[in-house]
């Protein structure tokens, strides 16, 4: 049986947070993957919140690995639901300085790239199965100007360039229970998700990937 080589990343804590759940989530996956999905080979990786670093982790995963599907994860604290991001644009505007103090403003990710790519995940289909899984999703139309755009237009710069991933996109996810359970603010407790429901959101979001690979054409977003 020909397997989908699937890479998920998360990120490391940033910006004052102890814990990110992406990181948490790539880290339960392999398990639970293993078992729920067989025609798949899984790799997961923790980037780190550094421009330099985040870029030069994923390019080497991606040129050794060579995934048909990359999906990338990280934290958006604030939101109450799971968002797949439909655009990432060439631009690195850092609201906060990244890991390493570095803080690029209005500078291209790479001078010679488009001005954004689209997501080549199915995000309608997989935003429909999701809220059908009892699983708060929506569309997003930014993924920031941050590590987060940063690290999916990278993977999709790598499709338009050299040709692999097939399909690769972005999924920010809220903060975890515990981690806005003592914080009060005069705006009240700030919204989560249990980790149960993230975990099982990645992999609704790769079962739906898996299922559409050859569907139609990947540029169009089914
Ligand atoms: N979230 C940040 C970067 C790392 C992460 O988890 C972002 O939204 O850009």
């Amino acid at each position: 049986m020909e397997k989908y080589k699937i890479l998920v990343t998360g990120f490391e804590p940033f910006g004052g947070y102890k814990q990110n759940p992406s990181q948490i989530i790539a880290e339960h996956l392999p398990e639970k993957i293993e078992k729920e999905m067989p025609n798949v080979e899984l790799q997961t990786a923790i980037l780190p919140v550094a421009y330099k670093k985040a870029k030069d982790k994923l390019l080497t995963l991606l040129d050794s690995y060579k995934p048909d599907i990359v999906l990338s994860m990280g934290l958006w604290a604030g939101i109450s639901y799971v968002t797949m991001e439909r655009v990432a644009v060439n631009i690195m505007d850092a609201r906060i300085p990244d890991n390493d103090g570095y803080q690029p403003i209005d500078e291209p990710i790479y001078t010679e790239g488009p001005n954004a790519y689209f997501s080549t995940l199915p995000i309608k289909s997989i935003v429909k199965r999701l809220k059908e899984s009892g699983i708060p999703a929506s569309v997003s139309n930014t993924a920031g100007t941050f590590l987060c755009n940063y690290v999916m237009y990278i993977a999709l710069h790598s499709r338009a360039t050299k040709g692999y991933p097939r399909r690769s996109g972005y999924m920010h996810v809220p903060l975890l229970p515990e981690q806005t359970a003592s914080v009060k603010s005069e705006f009240g407790i700030p919204p989560s998700m249990s980790l149960e429901n993230m975990i099982r959101a990645a992999i609704i979001t790769l079962k739906v990937t898996v299922e559409k690979f050859y569907v139609g054409d990947e540029k169009i977003l089914l």
